[in-house]
């Protein structure tokens, strides 16, 4: 058995995947994605095998943005767009903690799209895992900056006849450590995947194939599109990006993963919260 998998066999007798359950029963519609992205972080936190009280889950708003509150982790259900910067300052803040930032494809790549570019700059240890439904949720279907050019909505007849970006190969550019795509119709993959994510040093991000059910039903045949990525390019960057850009969308893996060095350690806090508190306090 090689170590990682004795370490997991350790921590999967440790921690259950219902040690993660708030209690609170998500609002989510009927056969809406983002339950399959829950029940597989809850499993991959259980073989990660930090405890919840040494994880925080951060998002912005929309509906994936709600995923927090299922949990029994520490959260923060912020402002839309914002998820990762807060997350960047717990973690600068507790970097023993395991930080996971959490939303959909309107709040990271929209409002919050010049962070998303940041962080993967700044490479802080954390995961950071989009639920894409391509469409924006929450509001009533809204197309996003994933939604396909031609697709046909009340909203939107005919198309935006925008260009969707490629998030992944934002993030290679913008210099994440870890790039890969899930899909939330395959949750033991996904968690494999959030399993490795959380485990690979700097900033791992997974844009994870999420159906809106409400909004685009047509995403239910993602299941017949999704197969395995053609192979995980490991530390050349310019040719994970020519391959991401040259993909179809729909491979599923680890894309590619590095070794940059992380945010450099003279900006991580080096001080105790009561001295952060003296510096701050108005009157003396
Ligand atoms: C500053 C601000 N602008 C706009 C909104 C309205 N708003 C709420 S959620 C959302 C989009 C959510 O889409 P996405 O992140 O893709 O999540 P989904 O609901 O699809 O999971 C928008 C535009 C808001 N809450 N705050
Ligand atoms: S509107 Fe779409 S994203 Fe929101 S809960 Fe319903 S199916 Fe999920």
């Amino acid at each position: 058995m090689s170590n990682a998998a004795i370490i997991d066999a350790a921590s999967a007798e440790a921690l259950d995947p219902a040690d993660f359950h708030s209690g609170a029963t998500p609002i989510w519609c009927p056969g809406c994605g983002d339950y399959g992205v829950l029940s597989a972080l809850e499993h991959a936190l259980a073989i990660n095998g930090r405890p919840p009280h040494e994880v925080v889950l951060v998002s912005g708003i929309g509906c994936s943005s709600r995923l927090p509150a299922y949990t029994s982790c520490y959260g923060f259900h912020g402002v839309h767009g914002r998820a990762l910067p807060f997350a960047a300052g717990v973690k600068l803040a507790r970097p023993d903690l395991e930080v996971i930032a959490v939303g959909g494809d309107g709040d990271g790549y929209s409002i919050g799209g010049n962070h998303f570019i940041h962080a993967c700059r700044r490479n802080l240890d954390m995961l950071y895992l989009v639920m894409d439904n391509r469409v924006y949720g929450m509001t009533k279907g809204q197309p996003s900056p994933t939604t396909e050019a031609d697709w046909d909505s009340d909203i939107a007849p005919g198309g935006l006849g925008l260009r969707p970006f490629d998030p992944l190969a934002l993030a290679i550019a913008g210099g994440a450590n870890f790039v890969a795509r899930g899909f939330s119709g395959r949750p033991q993959e996904l968690k494999d995947l959030i399993v490795e994510g959380l485990r690979w040093p700097g900033f791992a991000f997974i844009d994870v194939l999420s159906p809106c059910m409400a909004f685009r039903s047509e995403e239910f045949g993602w299941k017949e599109s999704v197969h395995p990525v053609a192979r995980t390019i490991e530390d050349d960057r310019a040719a994970a990006h020519a391959a991401v850009l040259a993909e179809d969308g729909y491979s599923l893996g680890v894309l590619f993963k590095d070794h940059r060095p992380s945010l450099p350690a003279r900006y991580v806090a080096q001080s105790s919260l009561s001295e952060i508190e003296q510096q701050f306090a108005v009157c003396r």
